[in-house]
């Protein structure tokens, strides 16, 4: 199919529908179209795999993944794990994580990915609330698995070197790289529905546990065709998502999109650093790269003297997703990287991207963009009814697209909460639409400020202040008052070279007042080292606010220590 192009109002998402063996085999499995599929062609040799990280750098062709794959899937097989039984993965980036994924779906299983640097009570909520029955670690991570309290678990694997648990009456451990070496590289798929459940992402709500969002193989039509499309991926790209499998986008577009698309992955191990990042793409030759707002801000933060020391010219397309991306960061990426940065929207409960800036489209930077062909977004008010442009409402969704998701496991009620208007699903985030069709995000439904009898979206603050030369990161709350309702609270973070002192919040809140409105600007200003934040680099508002006013924090398993 070409690429996108505005003028396809014809699209419609069964035409999709063809692209996969599927339509004609009527034989459904995501591993399947991620993998085999272009092991059977000349791609067999192609490289779907890079994985670097300060130890390792290996490549592995679509060939490798099919058979590796399928050896794990007989593993998995032997030790009895059945369709729809929960695997989960608790371990660090690396290529057995890849490979296990793909075993899993091969045999039905539905995968449940965990950021390693989740502690006790977060890994036990997610195997507790999944019935999870095989879990996936290393040796050193075990020790934060509580194997025994957890009645539905019956097998744990361990990948890598390191003393295992002594043997245990609850549990069977197994080593990978033995199991690996005595399974078959053939395997009998398991043909699946396409409304079977595939992958099972926890995502914190700011009460209450972590909900399981569950996702079905269908959503394999909606992440081939954004990442065609949005991700723009192309047969000789290299693309690099930044994202942890833990976390939607670095399973979305973190394996499935581009190899569903047949693509090159990168997928880098370790820490970030300006300097590693940009030596990863020079190493790679990058040509996609989707990265996150704060990855971006801390890049902007490290100045771009450091780009000069790398060649970045492979670099044909950039994205950025998880929060709402600052203009400045924008122009800023055309200075340093030659090239625009995309933002667009969704969420875990999305499956893939909703909202988005296709290459071929005019940018508006600060915005999101438009809805993808095929998906209906609509700005609502409280009862349910379609606002006007211009004016801040409930960012809803006409459900029904592709990579919608399916339930929340176990709480058929929370599932039931994101449809509060017949047909649509809310996704909890204020937005505008202009007139020109394109989204403008404001902040978590949660989030918003009533100042003065004035509704402040915390983003246009927080954009204004990054414009600032000494700011690095910021974010607004509303701190109650008893004269305004609320006032305005701003939590800064300094580009390096930059030290706090009064001159500079007096002259923050300033830059704000003249910049965007007097309402908006913060009352006060308080300058930390870092602000708090999700594994997935989303500034936890609701932390700061929590802090602030000396209330409960909530759930904090995703946050950043
Ligand atoms: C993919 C992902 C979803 C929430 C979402 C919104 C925020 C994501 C954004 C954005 C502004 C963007 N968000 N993309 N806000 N502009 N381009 O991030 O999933 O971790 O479930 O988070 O992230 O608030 O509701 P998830």
């Amino acid at each position: 199919m070409p690429d996108y192009d505005e003028s396809r109002a014809n699209f419609s998402w069964d035409e999709v529908e063809k692209a996969f063996s599927w339509y004609e085999t009527g034989q459904v499995n995501m591993a399947y179209e991620a993998i085999d599929r272009h092991a059977e062609t000349w791609r067999k040799n192609k490289a779907a795999l890079y994985y670097s990280d300060d130890e390792r750098d290996e490549t592995y062709t679509f060939q490798d993944m099919k058979f590796l794959s399928n050896q794990f899937g007989n593993v998995l097989r032997r030790i009895g794990v059945e369709k729809g039984d929960r695997v989960f993965l608790f371990l660090p980036r690396s290529p057995e994580l890849y490979v296990s994924m793909m075993g899993m779906l091969k045999i039905g299983a539905i995968a449940g990915p965990l950021f390693e640097a989740f502690m006790e009570q977060a890994v036990r909520d997610r195997l507790e609330n999944s019935e999870a029955k095989v879990l996936m670690t290393t040796p050193s991570l075990v020790d934060r698995v509580p194997y025994n309290e957890l009645p539905h678990l019956e097998t744990i694997i361990l990948v890598g070197d390191g003393k295992a648990p002594e043997d245990d009456q609850d549990i069977q451990f197994y080593r990978y790289e033995d199991e690996m070496k005595n399974a078959s590289r053939h395997l009998d798929i398991e043909w699946v529905d396409r409304e079977d459940g595939m992958i099972l992402h926890y995502t914190s709500g700011s009460t209450g546990k972590p909900k399981g969002v569950l996702h079905v193989h269908n959503a394999m039509i909606q992440q081939y065709q954004t990442a065609k499309w949005i991700m723009d991926l192309k047969e000789d790209d290299i693309f690099w998502c930044t994202a942890d499998p833990g976390w939607v986008t670095g399973t979305s577009y973190g394996i499935f999109g581009p190899w569903l698309n047949g693509t090159s992955n990168l997928v880098r191990g370790g820490r970030f650093s300006p300097e590693d990042w940009y030596g990863t793409i020079e190493k790679y030759q990058v040509s996609v790269w989707l990265s996150a707002p704060t990855a971006f801000r801390k890049l902007m933060a490290a100045g771009e003297a450091v780009t000069e020391n790398f060649d970045l010219n492979s670099l044909r397309h950039v994205l950025s997703v998880g929060e709402p991306l600052n203009a400045e960061v924008v122009h800023w990426g055309m200075n340093a990287y030659n090239v625009r940065i995309h933002d667009h929207w969704w969420m875990t409960e999305t499956g893939g991207v909703v909202i988005a800036n296709y290459p071929s489209m005019p940018m508006k930077p600060g915005s999101m963009g438009k809805p993808f062909p095929g998906v209906e977004a609509a700005i609502l008010d409280e009862a349910g009814n379609q606002l006007p442009p211009g004016q801040m409402g409930k960012l809803c969704i006409k459900a029904g697209w592709p990579s919608m998701l399916r339930t929340v496991w176990n709480n058929e009620e929370r599932f039931n909460q994101y449809f509060p208007f017949e047909g649509w699903f809310d996704s909890g985030d204020l937005a505008s639409r202009d007139e020109d069709g394109y989204f403008w995000f404001q902040g978590r439904d949660d989030d918003v400020i009533t100042t003065s009898g004035e509704r402040v979206g915390p983003f246009e603050v927080e954009s204004k202040l990054v414009e600032h030369a000494a700011v690095a990161e910021a974010a607004v709350i509303g701190k109650p008052d008893p004269v305004r309702g609320h006032i305005i609270k701003a939590f800064v973070a300094l580009k390096d070279g930059y030290t706090k002192n009064d001159d500079l919040q007096e002259e923050l809140k300033q830059f704000v007042k003249k910049g965007l409105a007097a309402h908006a600007a913060p009352r006060e200003v308080e300058i930390r080292d870092f602000l708090p934040k999700t594994r997935s680099g989303k500034i936890m508002r609701r932390v700061l606010k929590a802090w602030e006013l000396d209330l409960p924090t909530g759930d904090l398993s995703t946050m950043e220590k």
